[in-house]
């Protein structure tokens, strides 16, 4: 029997092997699922043709990670439940509500959200704020498109999103591990920027549902949680909304959540950082290594004092 320690050492043969295996057991789910045997939400991801417009010149995190240490704590604090319980999730039918201070709010549904937009793949570093960190090639686009679409009043300033809140299919919703649903914020501009995306898929397919299927936030250079999950609803406002982390402890986790290696957690540093699956760790990077990119956002800002 092989020992598994994906999370320490780079993916011997013998999980190469369980990898094909893997997707071979993925094949028949899918069949049954076309018989009706299975129900919606055990549903094998489907591929998702898309161009790659960003490389990284690191090696992606492996699929089987991916999908097997996750913070969703909808389905229960540790890294290996939301794999165990997130199949629960109905996934169809899905629609999101983009509403506030637009000109032209929508309910828009999941499918029709994915044929509208040309899909992009864009492999991404993603650094928890717990001092791991992965690479993910994800599938979606740019959340600007989405917004554009609904044309922002002159008044909006913000970005709010909701993920679902349902504790029949959520079993973490009935614990006060946060309050639910779990809310996330963006400033206007940040949520416009090109790097910031709504992802629908990895590595080539729909997202699992642990990733946040079937719409999750991406915004590579802060901190993973502002990356929100299955979301229903996004409303552009005129103040700051409040997020979830922030509410649960203000002092540790701020709206900003810029990754920032000069700013240490209070409980531990935030200079350091372990690739999952590798031994040592690295050094992490101011925007998480997007600084080029946007650290043109926050000029003139004390980062220290917005976290
Ligand atoms: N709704 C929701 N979204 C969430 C979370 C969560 O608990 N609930 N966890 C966040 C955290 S802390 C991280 S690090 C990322 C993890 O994403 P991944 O599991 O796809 O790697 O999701 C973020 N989005
Ligand atoms: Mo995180």
């Amino acid at each position: 029997m092989l020992i598994r320690t994906p999370n320490l050492l780079h993916p011997t043969e013998a999980e190469a092997t369980d990898e094909a295996l893997y997707w071979n057991r993925r094949a028949v789910l899918a069949g049954l699922v076309a018989a009706g045997a299975l129900p919606q939400a055990a549903q094998a991801q489907t591929p998702l043709p898309a161009r790659r417009t960003r490389t990284l010149d690191e090696e992606p995190t492996p699929f089987d990670t991916v999908t097997h240490y996750n913070n969703f704590y909808e389905f229960g604090t540790g890294k290996e439940d939301p794999a165990r319980t997130a199949g629960r999730l109905r996934l169809r039918p899905w629609t999101v509500r983009v509403e506030g201070m637009v000109a032209k709010p929508q309910t828009i549904d999941i499918d029709q959200l994915i044929r509208q937009f040309p899909l992009e793949e864009r492999v991404y570093r993603l650094r928890c704020v717990e001092a791991w960190s992965m690479v993910i090639p994800w599938v979606g686009f740019p959340l600007a498109a989405l917004l554009r679409q609904v044309e922002p009043l002159g008044s909006a300033k913000f970005v709010a999103f909701e993920t679902l809140r349902d504790p029949r299919q959520m079993p973490g919703q009935t614990t006060a591990a946060l309050q639910w649903p779990y809310v996330e914020g963006l400033r206007l501009d940040e949520a416009m920027h090109p790097l910031t995306m709504l992802a629908v898929g990895l590595y080539g397919r729909t997202l699992p549902a642990q990733n946040g299927a079937p719409l999750r936030l991406v915004v590579p250079w802060k901190y993973g949680f502002k990356s929100i999950k299955s979301i229903v609803r996004i409303r552009l406002l005129d103040r700051q909304p409040p997020t979830s982390w922030n509410l649960s402890a203000p002092n540790e986790y701020g709206f900003f959540a810029n990754v920032n290696p000069d700013v240490d957690h209070p409980r531990w540093t935030q200079s350091r950082e372990r690739r999952i699956g590798d031994w040592f760790p690295r050094r992490t990077l101011p925007f998480n290594g997007y600084g080029a990119e946007v650290a043109g956002l926050y000029r003139g800002m004390n980062l220290a004092r917005y976290y």
